[in-house]
């Protein structure tokens, strides 16, 4: 091969990684939560194509709720799961629907949909 090739060739890898990265692994977003006068931190994540904010930091021994919205039909998102919590929710499209827990140890914590294809992270400090 010739050098150029050689480029062309290594440009195309890069390209195809950074695409990967892009799509299924970079952060869509870090969101810290802190509570209202109510004492609960309340935080809405969107649902399409993944979670967003997919890192969401909150305190400990503080109730939680979550607002997720599913904006997609695809059927991937359809529940998501808090395996380290027992819960899951059916989310269907287009409906707020609220996933409420009290996290009482500080840990990282990952949700996900019911295949793992959608990931995202609950920072617990
Ligand atoms: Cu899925």
């Amino acid at each position: 091969m010739t050098p150029i090739q050689i480029a062309v060739t290594l440009g195309g890898i890069a390209l195809s990684v950074f695409i990967a990265w892009f799509f299924w692994l970079a952060p869509k977003g870090q969101t810290r939560v802190s509570a209202g006068v109510s004492g609960v931190q309340e935080v809405a994540i969107t649902v399409k194509g993944g979670y967003t904010p997919d890192i969401i930091v909150v305190k400990a021994g503080q109730p939680l709720r979550m607002r997720f919205t599913r904006q997609e039909s695809a059927g991937c998102s359809e529940t998501v799961l808090f395996p380290d919590f027992n819960k899951s929710a059916k989310l269907p499209e287009g409906e707020e629907v609220l996933v409420e827990f009290t996290p009482e140890k500080a840990g990282e914590y990952g949700f996900q949909c019911q295949m793992g294809m959608l990931r995202g992270k609950l920072i617990v400090e």
